[in-house]
Order: C-alpha cells, then structure tokens, then sequence
C-alpha cells in the first residue's frame, strides 16, 4: 500500500498489511499506535473525514462526555497525561475533539488512516489464512487480522415513521450533526428522544428555538450534571497521583473507582439514604455512577433502588412548576440506571419555559411526518426543523453492517441472529483473527470507556504479538468456551434489575431485534482479571494454529 496522504484514490489493487483496523476514533488509534511500535503494518478505515469517532460525529448543540475529564482519558502515555489540560469537569465535544486530533498528530498516525472510507465487506481465507477486506471507495487489502474498532454507539437510527421523505423542513439526527453548526433562531423546532442526546440538547436548542416541541416516549431519569471549570488545583492533585488514580480505575466496577459500599439501600437508616441520594444529587463533585454505587443492591433488588427513583422524582415534582408536565416526567416504568441514566444541565427547569411543550408520545404516538411536521394520532405539528433524539443501533449495529464472512463463509449476521455470541467480548467463533473492541459479551457501554479500551486494545495486541512470537497463524474461540461465556454474560444480567426496562443495552430500540442483554455487567476489575488469566493459562478457551 503507499503511505500517503488521508484521502487516497482507491487503490484496486491487493495490497497487504498486518491489519486492518477499522475506525478511528480512541479505539483505532490506540490500536494504531500501539501495534506500528510493536513492529506490525497497519492500515486504518474511516468512514469520516476526520478522526474522532463518537466525538467526531456527535456535534449536537450540548454534546459533552458525562465521565469526568480526568478518567475519561488515555492512560498510556505518561506524558500525553501529564501535559493535556483539561479545562471543565465534563469537557465538551470541541475539546475532546481537539484531544483526539492531537493524540492523531501527536503520535503521527495519520498517514496510515485512510479517511472518508467505509469498510463494507471482510471475507476470511482459509486457505492464506488471511482477511480480505473491501470498502466503499473500491480498496481491497489482504490482512491476517482484522480489528473493529467501529464504537459501540456509531449507527445511529431514525425511527421508522412512514413520511419522512415528504418532509419540506430541515431534519437532523444527534449522531450525525452537521460539522457547520445548526442556527435555530426564530424556528419552530421539534424533537424527538429524550435519552441523554435529548436530554443535552433540548436546554440549549430551547433557547434559541421559537418554539420547541419535545417528543417523548419514556421520560428518563436525569441527575444534575454540575459542570463547572475543572479547578487546577485538583488537576494537579490527580495527575501527581495518577498512576494510582487509573490503577483504582481500573479494578473497579464501572471504570470509575468509587468508596466500596458498605450496606444494601434498606439496611441503611432514612438518614444514611437521604444523605447520600443528596450528595448525589447536589454535590458539584457528584458523577453519573454515585446513586448506583452508594448501596451494594442497587442494581439488583427493586425495592432498594425505588428508594433513589423516588428521591428523583420528588426532585422532578419540586423543578417543574405545572403539575401534568412534572408527572410526565417522572420515570415509572423502569428502575434507576437500567435505562442509560443522563446528565443534565437545566433539563426539567426547560419544561418552565413558555416556548416549551412537552408531549406524550407513549400515549399518542407519531403516525407520520409530514410534509409541515409531524402528526401523532390526535393533533399535526408544523416544525420548521425536526431533531431526532432518537439513539443508535447499539453494539452490534456497526458490526454487523460490514459484510463479514469467516471460516466456510459464515455470515457474522446470521451467527448473530439470535444475538450475539462472543468469548470474552474480544473474537467470535468461526471468525479467526477477528476481533473486537469493547464488544457485546465484554464491560464495554456499562463502563468508562476509556478504561475499557484501553484494556481491550492491550489484551488484544498481546494475543497478536503471543502468535507471532509463538509462530502461530490464528486464534478463535473454542465453541464451547463461547457458549460458556455467552451463558455467564446473560446469568450474570439476569441476576440485576437490567433486564426488567426496555432499553438499548437489550436491543428494545430496534425493531426485530433480539432481545439479550448485550454487555457484561460483572465489572471492569472482575472482568479484566479473567482475561488476564485466560491469558496466562496459554489462552484457555481459544484455539490457535
Ligand atoms: O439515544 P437513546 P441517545 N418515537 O437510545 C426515543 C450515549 N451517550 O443518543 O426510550 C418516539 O438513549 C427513545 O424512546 P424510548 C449513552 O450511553 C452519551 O440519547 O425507546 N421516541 C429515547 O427517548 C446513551 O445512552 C452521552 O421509549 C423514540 C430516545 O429516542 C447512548 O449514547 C451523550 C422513537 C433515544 O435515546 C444513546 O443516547 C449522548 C420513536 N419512534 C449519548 N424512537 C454522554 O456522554 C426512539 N425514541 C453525555
């Protein structure tokens, strides 16, 4: 292949590398980074025409991480950690795209990533023992691995409402924002969602909306997000002990490392909960997971987390000022956290607003947009722009929208069909040296990500630079090895409250989708020391030739 600039003509030609890794967003260019210092030739795909992934995508009007600057963060370079400064307690899409721009340049890795270029197919040779791998600009590379680093949130979905494409305004999904910004002034606006997408947007599209209708089916549980300007003091603290900080981290349960709770919610006294669930909610230094990490039982018995519902919803009542709109509002139908809980900032204090009507689309559905608007099953809404809020195909909609056909040309998507079927979260059986970053079946979107990446893309270049010192061609899971793994995922999700809302993590927003519980909800620590067993033990439970 030549090593040239980001936008290449297609090359036709068979060129080969290594690996392929596919996307370039954190996961992509760690992996970059860390297997050309390992000595392998690597080519990157993007569909983009920028690095970034999420953050390149996600440009909405509020985007911002809701895992504090300080963890969200690479770890594996001592002094790339050391000299970033981050400037607020959540940084905002801009900065984290800066970020990521600089760690592309800052480590040169974008000559070897080829931008604007979407992977549609991968079929596996036997015989070679090697991926061939297409794209959408007509490339075609042989490579023995092939790494998907696609994102677990990256295909994004429009409901399936009949109409849209009569529609004469302007629409715009959240995941796929226009890089030149959106002025709504004076506009009538709608949007449809109110996961944490909405739940950002909504604020600040509201202030500058003439009218904003908000579209709801299942009102969320949304805590104050309390950004402010990260305070140097305490950036300096943390990076003194940072090595420290990540190690805690990193044996946590949700990659973000918390005092171990002590007592379930119902062996506490009122006092010991209120005073938590207020420090949850009032605390300027508060993070998303302090309401399910304060109690050991929070995510498993219903009764001990209807005590942090509950403490939500009163908040709720005590925001909104009209009565029905706070009712609206308030989750029921579903126990704190086993729906994405969201970070908000104003977000029931918008529903005050004149120029703000909340609707109920549980009760009233959309039938159809139109060609002015929308139109639920009793009243039309003309909208000059339509937002939809309205999330992704999560964890397996990227990978399964490349073409992917391993040994005896099975299908990646019928393998799937009843959900996916993964050993540890990292390779498919049937699929040799192919692999997945924060996959279904591993910690992944119930974790910080960073962390979770990070120990990915180094589990998985170990098991790569192991066969090639071994003189070993390929690595899959044994059958049955996955089938174990895939048994303990679901038990383990079967034992928490997870299953009972109908969410993303089950796969509820895709029609036709198989209903499993797609991440690995044993924790980031438990989870990172049986791969590194698995590991040790000559990778227990894979084969490799
Ligand atoms: O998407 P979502 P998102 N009619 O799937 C509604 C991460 N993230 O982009 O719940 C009416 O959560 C749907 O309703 P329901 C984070 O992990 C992180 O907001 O299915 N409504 C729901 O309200 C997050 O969880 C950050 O009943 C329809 C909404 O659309 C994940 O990404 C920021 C509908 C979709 O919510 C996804 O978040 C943003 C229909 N036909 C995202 N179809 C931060 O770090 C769907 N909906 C802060």
């Amino acid at each position: 292949m030549t090593e040239t600039a980001t936008r290449p003509a297609p090359d036709t030609s068979v060129g080969e590398v290594d690996v392929v890794v596919v996307g370039a967003g954190f996961s992509g260019l760690y992996l970059l980074h860390r297997l050309r210092g390992l000595g392998f030739r690597v080519l990157v795909f993007e569909a983009g025409d920028g690095v970034g992934g999420t953050w390149y995508w996600n440009r909405y009007p509020g985007a911002r991480v809701d895992v504090k600057s300080m963890d969200y963060s690479f770890s594996f370079d001592r002094e790339l950690e050391q000299e970033w400064e981050w400037t607020e307690k959540y940084p905002p899409q801009e900065e984290l795209l800066r970020y990521v721009n600089h760690v592309a340049d800052r480590f040169d890795l974008r000559k070897d990533i080829r931008l604007e270029t979407r992977v549609t197919e991968a079929v596996w040779d036997d015989e070679d023992a090697r991926w061939m791998v297409r794209t959408d600009r007509g490339d075609q590379v042989s490579a023995q691995h092939v790494i998907m680093a696609t994102g677990c949130l990256s295909t994004s979905k429009v409901p399936e409402v009949p109409g849209l494409e009569t529609y004469t305004g302007r629409w715009y999904h959240t995941g796929h924002w226009p890089k030149e910004g959106v002025d709504f002034s004076g506009q009538r606006v709608g949007v449809v969602g109110t996961g944490s997408s909405g739940v950002q947007s909504i604020p600040l599209i509201a202030e500058q909306a003439a009218h904003l209708t908000v579209f709801q089916r299942t009102p969320n549980f949304v805590v104050p997000a309390h950004n402010h300007p990260i305070d140097p003091e305490h950036q300096r603290s943390v990076k003194a002990e940072y090595d420290e900080y990540r190690r805690a981290n990193r044996e946590s349960g949700f990659g973000i490392a918390v005092p171990p709770a002590t007592k379930g919610a119902l062996e506490a006294s009122e006092e010991e909960r209120q005073a938590l669930w207020e420090r949850a909610w009032y605390d300027r230094d508060n993070s998303l997971v302090t309401f399910l990490t304060g109690f050991t039982d929070m995510i498993t018995d219903k009764a001990a987390n209807d005590t942090a519902a509950q403490y939500v919803r009163d908040r709720i009542a005590e925001i909104v000022e009209d009565p029905e709109v706070a009712r609206l509002l308030q989750p029921t139908d579903h126990p704190f956290g086993t729906k994405r809980p969201c970070l908000g900032t104003n977000y029931y204090e918008t529903f005050n607003r004149p120029n703000v009507r909340l609707v109920d689309v549980r009760k009233d559905p959309i039938v159809e947009i139109t060609a002015k608007g929308l139109r639920t099953g009793t009243e039309e809404f003309e909208l000059d722009a339509l937002v939809f809020a309205t999330g992704f195909d999560a964890m397996t909609g990227a990978l399964t929208a490349v073409d992917i056909h391993g040994r005896d040309g099975r299908s990646l998507r019928e393998s799937w069909a009843a959900g996916p079927r993964t050993y540890l979260g990292v390779q498919m059986a049937g699929f040799p040296n192919l692999w997945t970053i924060t996959g279904p079946g591993s910690p992944s979107v119930l974790s910080n990500m960073m962390v979770s990446i990070e120990q990915h893309v180094e589990w998985v270049t170990d098991a790569i630079v192991a066969l090639r010192d071994e003189g070993l061609a390929t690595m899959e899971p044994d059958e049955g090895a996955q089938d174990g793994w895939t048994r303990h995922v679901d038990e383990v999700g079967h034992m928490t409250l997870y299953p009972s809302a109908n969410s993303w993590y089950m796969g509820d927003n895709v029609p036709g989708k198989p209903r499993v519980f797609m991440p690995y909800i044993g924790g980031v620590g438990p989870y990172r020391q049986k791969c590194d067993e698995v590991a040790a033990n000559g990778y227990e439970g894979f084969v490799r030739r």
